[in-house]
């Protein structure tokens, strides 16, 4: 007898797969490995992926995936598909921040028509710098969340947002550098959790790297609420290469900058450095209408996708 269910890709590891069949009361959870013919065709299955499952129940290991459902976006890194939110992680300090990575995540979520939202940790550690780092995103229309693993502060806004958007088979994933507190953040939401975590070096002040691979965890408190990815942290080397788009998409990826196209003097005005009488966005830097390290990380991106678009 051959059936078929259609389900969400929770975990893959070494070709093995879990998948949660959709609208399964008893929240079906389906062990399976991919149908040869989709590794002839070098589809790769990512994690985030709906998928058909066919259940042969004549043949022995006859349950596979074989057929993975068309991809709202798709990320490499994290390698996630079908993402509704990202929520960025950084802590305010241990590791420091590198705003220039969370605004090429930032980027990244908004070309793939994902919405970012801004999570600060670890603010028992200094909360007024907790506070400036979220007026800055703030300032910018981010959603901004202040948070502590350690203390609690701030899990209980997070969670509603969770609970108010992350909703039916919505998924989202909490991303960001190594040590940040990703996975403490995500125990400390959903006391059904047991993520494995770890102090980060002492000398180097960056994390071990702890969480290893992508894993959408079942957040359902009631029946129908959606999915929640813990991803591995990425080290700064990771970012240094940044092409994922082109420069002409860098602009429509900056929200907070892209509101003030067509009103630079020049058409073709990247906002790199032109005078506030010339550039529409160096005048609003000026009136503090654009955040000064969202400038810069804009500018830094662009050079970086500029170059890499004369040596193609
Ligand atoms: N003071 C303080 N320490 C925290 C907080 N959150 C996490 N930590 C500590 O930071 C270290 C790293 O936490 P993890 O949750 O493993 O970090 P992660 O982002 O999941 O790291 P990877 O899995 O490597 O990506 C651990 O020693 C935690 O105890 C916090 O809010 N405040
Ligand atoms: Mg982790
Ligand atoms: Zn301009």
């Amino acid at each position: 007898m051959i059936c078929e269910k259609i389900g969400k890709v929770v975990k893959g590891l070494g070709g093995l797969y879990e998948v949660r069949v959709f609208g399964s009361s008893a929240k079906e959870v389906i062990s399976c490995r991919a149908k040869g013919s989709l590794h002839r065709d070098e589809k790769i299955i990512l994690v985030g992926d709906n998928v058909r499952v066919t259940v042969d129940t004549d043949t022995p290991d006859g349950v596979v995936i074989s057929e993975i459902l068309p991809r709202k976006n798709e990320l490499i890194r994290p390698p996630l598909s079908n993402l509704d939110y990202i929520f960025i992680v950084f802590a305010v300090k241990k590791p420091s921040p590198v705003l220039e990575t969370v605004d090429k995540l930032t980027a990244i979520a908004h070309h793939n028509e994902i919405m970012p939202v801004i999570v600060i940790t670890k603010a028992d550690l200094d909360e007024e710098l907790a506070r400036e780092y979220a007026e800055i995103y703030r300032k910018s229309n981010f959603s901004v969340f202040v948070t502590s693993g350690e203390s609690g502060e701030g899990t209980g806004e997070l969670k509603k947002f969770i609970g108010e958007n992350v909703t039916g088979s919505k998924t989202a994933a909490f991303a960001g550098a190594s040590g940040v507190g990703k996975s403490t953040l995500m125990n400390c939401l959903f006391d059904t959790l047991t993520l494995k975590t770890s102090e980060i070096s002492k000398k180097i002040e960056r994390g071990r790297h702890t969480t290893r691979h992508v894993e959408i965890f079942d957040i359902s408190e009631c029946e129908d609420t959606g999915f929640l990815a813990d991803t591995p942290g990425f080290s700064l080397i990771d970012f240094s290469r940044f092409d994922f788009f082109g420069v002409d998409e860098l602009e429509a990826a900056f929200p907070d900058i892209a509101v003030y196209k067509g009103m630079c003097r020049y058409s073709d005005c990247a906002h790199l450095g032109e005078s506030a009488a010339e550039c529409a966005v160096a005048k609003a830097l000026e009136s503090g209408e654009i955040q000064p390290t969202r400038l810069e990380s804009y500018r830094a991106i662009y050079r970086v996708l500029k170059d890499k678009k004369n040596y193609d």
